[in-house]
């Protein structure tokens, strides 16, 4: 029997260690996460708020803040996240400005932050780990890129182009215009003729066209450059109230590729949906991974793009599901 006892209790030992090495590996995985998103104005924005704590949820504790639109509100949320003493700090900025005070505050509490979607203006580059995001100039270049082939066909002296902007002050608003511009200027006919702002809001898209309708001959515009599908939504249903056929008598390009948009793409209103991927989960849960994994935190990738692509005419084929 003696010689029997030793051996049970070191398998005990040994499983307890086991169970323990276990329990301990978990702890490690499990970070608590403060995760402020923007807003809630888009099927998109919902989208991106779902991918991302789904992934998360997945191995942490997940702190969710909606900043409804407000930054004052999503600085509140940060500083709500540093008192809380979170592992890391997980945002996507409403705007460009704003952010320093409140990031130098999670720098002084030594929490590390990640930056998604859009960007943000800061001298100081080391208040922030990394940005997870889409190229938003690339977006604005594939939009370009179709209307110049569009009428690359096309015998007509002048192309009048009106640009239905988001949020100013934003990177998808800056860049989206700036790619855009650029492909267009290539061929000296094309002219942004006018620029509305819809701040990436439905209804006020369709106020800006219906607004734009009442002063202007939209007859004289060949082509609408909106910067997401919501505020397309809203312009044509403002069109609806014209004799203009959208996909016919405008070419109409939108970006961010809703599963609602597509069906107008299939129905011929509207002739190019540039993607923006909102499905950031997996980028934004890999790089929290490969952070804490890593021993030089310092020299961590600054920029990490996400894959998206177009649609159009000539690809309604091949068009995945969409999952907003
Ligand atoms: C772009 C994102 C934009 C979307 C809009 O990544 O910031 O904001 O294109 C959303 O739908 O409002």
């Amino acid at each position: 029997m003696k010689k029997f006892f030793p051996a049970i209790f070191l398998l005990l030992f040994f499983l307890s260690a086991c169970n323990s090495a276990v329990i301990s590996d978990e702890e490690q995985q499990s970070l608590v996460i403060g995760f402020s998103q923007s807003g809630t104005e888009s099927k998109w924005r919902k989208r991106h708020t779902d991918s991302i704590r789904t992934e998360l949820e997945k191995n942490n504790q997940v702190l969710y803040r909606n900043g409804y639109m407000n930054q004052e509100r999503q600085i509140q949320d940060i500083r709500t996240f540093i008192a809380y003493k979170v592992d890391m700090i997980v945002f996507t900025p409403l705007q460009e400005d704003g952010w320093e005070p409140v990031l130098k505050e999670a720098k002084q509490a030594a929490i590390p932050v990640i930056i998604v979607d859009r960007h943000i203006n800061v001298s100081d580059q080391s208040l922030y780990v990394t940005h997870i995001g889409p190229s938003f100039k690339a977006e604005g270049n594939r939009g370009g890129l179709y209307v110049s082939n569009h009428f690359s066909t096309v015998e007509q002296p002048e192309i009048n182009i009106l640009e239905l902007a988001g949020l100013p002050d934003t990177s998808p608003t800056t860049l989206r215009t700036d790619g855009f511009q650029e492909t267009i200027s290539r061929d000296n006919r094309m002219e942004v003729v006018d620029t509305l702002y819809g701040d990436y809001i439905r209804m006020k898209g369709k106020e800006q066209m219906e607004k734009y309708i009442e002063a202007h001959d939209i007859s004289t515009i060949d082509v609408l450059y909106s910067h997401n599908d919501e505020m397309t939504h809203g312009a044509l249903e403002a069109l609806k109230k014209t004799d203009i056929v959208p996909g016919e008598d405008i070419v109409i390009v939108t970006i961010d590729a809703q599963e609602d948009m597509i069906e107008k793409l299939r129905a011929g209103e509207v002739n190019c949906v540039v993607e923006c991927n909102p499905n950031a989960g997996w980028f934004v849960a890999n790089a929290i991974e490969r952070y804490f994994a890593s021993d030089n935190k310092e020299d961590f990738v600054r920029e990490i793009y996400m894959f998206e692509t177009v649609f159009s005419e000539t690809n309604l084929d091949k068009i995945p599901t969409r999952n907003y």
